[in-house]
């Protein structure tokens, strides 16, 4: 299988470390590519429509996607403890924090383009503050929550890791740390796991 990815992109890392969590990164083919959202990559928008990545190509030339989606795939191929947990209240909790940390993301996404492709002249600073917002808010629920976290790593976990690596990545002057000390000692613990550690945002 090939995956659609880039050093830099928060989405295609949860694929990175859950395939490495799972014990197949060998399975998987990394393949980098360029997107942005004022351009059209015919390598990409051929397989995503959406001209997104991460892209998986599996080998009987399905393309599939979202990070969700894909996921959840490769968690189907495997018999060993599943990180997406298949029932019960367990799921419940780990798609929460799935979609709380990814919506965290497509708010920190959307910022970084306003703030660093728009020309400066077009910029809308509600619209700044607007998605700011959304990442405040999303830390807090999620610090909120911590005690979630703990135990074995699901797919909530790998998507909050992924989020907070982009917060640091990207936005190197926010401090969301001081203010949620738990979260930022539940991080600085993932971040020791060598599917943390080898696939740290780069440009
Ligand atoms: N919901 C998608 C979001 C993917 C996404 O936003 N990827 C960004 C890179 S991190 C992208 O491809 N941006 C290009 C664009 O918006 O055209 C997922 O979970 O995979």
């Amino acid at each position: 299988m090939k995956l659609l990815m880039s050093p830099m992109s928060p989405f295609a890392r949860k694929v990175r470390i859950f395939v490495r969590e799972l014990g197949v990164a060998g399975q998987v083919e990394e393949v980098n590519v360029t997107v942005m959202p004022i351009s059209v990559n015919p390598d990409v928008s051929g397989r995503n429509p959406l001209g997104k990545i991460p892209v998986l190509l599996r080998d009987d030339g399905v393309a599939l996607y979202d990070s969700p989606v894909i996921c959840e795939y490769l968690d189907s191929l495997h018999e060993e403890r599943k990180l997406v947990p298949a029932m019960g209240e367990a799921r419940w909790t780990a798609l929460r924090q799935q979609a709380l940390a990814d919506g965290l993301l497509d708010a920190a996404v959307l910022l970084r383009y306003e703030t660093a492709m728009r020309p400066e002249l077009l910029r809308w600073d509600k619209w700044i503050d607007g998605q700011q917002a959304k990442i405040d808010f999303a830390l807090d629920a999620i610090a909120r929550e911590i005690k979630a976290l703990d135990g074995d790593l699901t797919i909530g976990g790998v998507s909050t890791i992924c989020a907070l690596g982009y917060l640091d990545f990207r936005f190197t002057s926010y401090d969301w740390r001081s203010a949620r000390p738990a979260l930022a000692s539940w991080y600085a613990a993932q971040s020791e796991r060598e599917s943390v550690l080898s696939t740290v945002l780069h440009a």
